[in-house]
């Protein structure tokens, strides 16, 4: 590897920051800033500046490790490590068939990885039961955008629009926390004379940046935005020439908000009716407006109804596919975007594609080498997948999440896996699921190797290779490729990231995630290119697109694709929204430029046209009662990632938040009889877990937080209830009862 500075991105969240690395003696890397990449211009995090730290081998796996007869992990050679995985998913496969085998991916493996993985269930182990983390992130806002829009692209244009907003509702996000850097964006359009709106049950970090405050009670996320749209309405707000023209399935929509008249509504969230009227005023004046959300509102056994709730008060008024105006999703994972478009979902193929499409499963097919009917159908979501363990699924490939910590109802959950015939995780360091495998392979992670992903914003990137990877360890792809081998499939499964991509490019060709127009040096030469892009007409796609279209022209994947293209995507040369970014976003001659901004035009619906959604409230799963009768959410610290599993093992992270806690307001303490650092128990009705109490007014008396970042004892998912949204089949992580009990010290 050189030994200059190579320009790359953060491994953590979906910002994916931009940072420079330089490799240093011990065989990490030095972090330094990279002012050239337009997201964060240089500014980093704590997690994303102190990354190169999981890169030690102090903390990492170097080794293969499979469990002994005496039940002990102990290191072992490649060879026989993936022997093992291949003998045990064959065996398990010839008693029950390929449907007891489970894959689960994650949102922050790169697109060629996520894409790996898809093709492997499907072709090599032939099993449809396939799902990934992204399911408990993202999806609840995923579908409710396909339903309006046609389409699901977190944010619909560049963070670069915020600041030129007229207002801002933050629903549900702790940006300042979850993504530091682009707290930026929110500072620029106060500085700018837009209004910001944060609606959280706890005054965060965020929300003290916020003109007004809203803190509903958890989970009434969806009332809360009825209540708004019916003032939008009585206020004779709406946008009726936008409605008319740019929307269908108004009228059902506006009856449904009706009902939700604003007494009864601060009745059910706790948000008085002139804070409800401050919120309409704000959001209406200006000319132009955003409704941005995050996991409060859509961790929710409602998420979907939620988000669309919130996208319908943004159609009532007009505010979305125009300059500056919309609605748009904060996706979490660093590969969250990029994650869910290529194929580790249960019912999806790459583009974006549905499973359930014949026409997508003949372009895929073709694409792969393989007869379409081969392609199993959708299977189930992730945590219907850890949860069928002993019934159905019997052994799991695990790569990029930590289910352990991070799903509903941890305890079941572990309690399934330790149940499995078979477990193998690969894993950069012994996270707590993979320290229930049977087998544990070591991979190479971020700096260690080349691949894309894709941000929050739809911005395709590449991630740069800057140094060797330790001894011992292997990438994913050369996992998945070696397994492949061993169980019959020589080609067809590359380790070379960009011939994968290349591969990628021709899947996602003409569908609605269409990459076929992106190429590794484009990216690097264009720092990022946003999706859809694609190839000119003659380009790589043209093989297997003609293909297609002399079989079967009447459905075709490929045409249908070209369609939603035209129609969808368009890129407008003088739209108003593009000033002063001209030269990135024409890009170079007989290309096309990417998409920062999409539906300006047209929504990407067969009719063009944004659809309402008619939702009305409902409880969550589990109300308060006199047994359980806090609520409780959950949620992120700035100085932990996820499951912790990469931060914990970072001193200068730990000090900063050394472990869990229980936030609670000083009234419902004192009832309670606890003072500041006290352990608190929580107890709900799938477990009991113990963290110090934090004493503030920050939070609603009636509610409790807890971050999840931790395993054992403070294990905030012990308590979480699985209730899960009829649609996106998202967990309701952000609300569910609890009591509370002093413990002795
Ligand atoms: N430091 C750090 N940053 C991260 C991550 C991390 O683990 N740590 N993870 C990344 C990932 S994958 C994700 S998904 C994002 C998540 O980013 P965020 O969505 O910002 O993170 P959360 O803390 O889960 O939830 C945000 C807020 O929702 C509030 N909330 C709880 N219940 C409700 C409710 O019912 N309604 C409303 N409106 N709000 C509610 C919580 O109080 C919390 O402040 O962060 C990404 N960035
Ligand atoms: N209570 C509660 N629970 C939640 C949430 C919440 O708000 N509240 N949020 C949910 C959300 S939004 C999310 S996204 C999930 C996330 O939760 P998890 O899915 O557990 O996510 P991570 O902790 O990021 O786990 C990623 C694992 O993959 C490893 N890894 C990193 N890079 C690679 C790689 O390239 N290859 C391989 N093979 N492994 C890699 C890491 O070391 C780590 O062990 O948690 C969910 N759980
Ligand atoms: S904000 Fe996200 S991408 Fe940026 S440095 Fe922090 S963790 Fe990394
Ligand atoms: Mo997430």
């Amino acid at each position: 590897m050189q030994n200059t500075a190579t320009p790359t991105h953060c491994p953590y969240c979906a910002l994916q920051c931009g940072m420079n690395l330089t490799p240093v003696p011990g065989g990490t890397v030095e972090v330094s800033e990279r002012a050239d990449f337009p997201v964060n211009r240089g500014a980093l995090c704590g997690k994303g500046r102190t990354a190169p730290e999981v890169l030690s081998s102090r903390v990492r796996l170097t080794s293969p490790l499979v469990r002994s007869a005496a039940g002990e992990l102990e290191p072992a050679s490649w060879e026989r490590a993936l022997d093992r995985i291949a003998g045990e998913l064959t065996s398990v496969r010839s008693a029950y068939g390929a449907d007891a085998l489970g894959v689960f991916g994650g949102g922050g493996l790169t697109n060629e990885k996520a894409y790996t993985l898809g093709k492997f269930a499907r072709v090599v182990l032939g099993t449809s039961q396939i799902d990934y983390n992204g399911r408990f992130c993202m999806s609840s806002a995923a579908a409710a955008g396909m339903k309006a829009f046609g389409l699901d692209r977190g944010l619909p244009f560049p963070l670069e629009d915020i600041p030129r907003t007229g207002c801002v509702i933050l629903v549900g996000s702790n940006l300042a926390e979850t993504m530091p850097p682009a707290l930026r964006y929110l500072t620029e359009l106060k500085a700018n004379g837009g209004t910001l709106i944060v609606v959280d049950p706890r005054r965060t970090r965020t929300a003290e940046q916020a003109d007004l405050h809203l803190a509903p009670r958890p989970g009434t996320d969806l009332a809360l935005a009825l209540g708004l749209l019916h003032l939008v309405v009585a206020e004779g707000r709406t946008d009726e020439a936008y409605v008319r023209d740019r929307t269908s399935g108004w009228e059902d929509a506006r009856a449904a908000a009706m009902a939700h008249w604003p007494e009864y509504v601060e009745r059910i969230t706790g948000v008085s009716v002139p804070e409800l009227r401050d919120a309409v005023r704000m959001f209406c004046e200006p000319e132009t407006a955003m409704v941005l959300t995050a996991r409060g509102p859509e961790q929710q056994s409602k998420g979907t109804d939620t988000v669309g709730a919130w996208i319908n008060l943004c159609l009532a008024t007009g505010r979305a596919g125009r300059p500056y105006s919309g609605y748009g999703c904060l996706t979490g994972q660093g590969n969250g975007q990029g994650g869910r478009e290529h194929g580790q979902k249960a019912d999806q193929l790459p583009g974006y594609r549905k499973l359930t499409d014949p026409a997508a499963r003949r372009h895929v097919a073709e694409v792969w080498g393989v007869d379409p009917d081969s392609l199993p159908g959708p299977g189930r979501s992730a945590y219907e997948l850890l949860d069928a363990r002993g019934t159905d699924i019997r052994a799991l490939l695990l790569m990029g999440s930590n289910p352990v910590v991070s799903a509903p109802r941890a305890a079941h959950v572990e309690e399934r896996i330790r149940s499995l015939d078979f477990l193998a995780v690969c894993d950069v360091v012994l996270s707590e699921t993979a320290a229930l495998a049977d087998v544990v392979l070591p991979v190479t992670q971020w700096a260690e190797e080349t691949g894309t992903t894709t941000n929050l914003e739809g911005r395709v990137l590449l991630r740069r290779q800057a140094i060797t990877p330790p001894e011992g360890v292997r990438s994913d792809l050369e996992v998945l490729h070696e397994l492949a081998a061993l169980l019959g499939v020589e080609k067809g499964f590359s380790t070379d990231p960009e011939e994968v991509f290349e591969e990628l490019r021709r899947a996602s060709a003409g569908g609605p995630a269409d990459y076929s127009g992106i190429t590794y040096r484009r990216l690097a030469e264009e720092n990022g290119v946003f999706w859809p892009c694609p190839a000119p007409a003659a380009e790589p796609d043209a093989d297997t697109c003609e293909a297609d279209a002399a079989r079967a022209p009447e459905t075709d994947a490929c045409e249908a694709g070209a369609d939603a293209e035209d129609a969808a995507f368009d890129v407008l040369p003088d739209d108003p929204a593009r000033d002063g970014d001209a030269e990135r976003e024409t890009g170079p001659a007989g290309v096309h430029p990417g998409t920062p901004r999409l539906f300006l035009d047209r929504f990407a619906t067969q009719d063009g046209r944004a659809r309402f959604v008619p939702v009305s409230h409902r409880a969550i799963a589990e109300e308060p009662d006199e047994e359980y009768p806090v609520l409780l959410t959950t949620g992120r610290v700035v100085a932990q990632y996820q499951s912790g599993a990469q931060t914990r093992r970072v001193d200068e992270l730990n000090a900063a938040a050394p472990g869990p806690f229980v936030q609670l307001h000083p009234r419902l303490a004192a009832r309670l009889g606890a003072a500041e650092g006290d352990p608190v128990a929580v107890v709900s009705r799938r477990g009991r877990a113990v963290a110090p109490a934090r004493i503030t007014t920050d939070i609603r008396p009636d509610t409790v937080f807890m971050p999840f970042h931790w395993p054992g004892e403070g294990r905030a998912n012990t308590l979480t209830n699985p209730a899960l949204d009829p649609t996106s089949r998202m967990p309701e992580f952000k609300a569910c009862a609890v009591r509370l009990e002093t413990v002795e010290p």
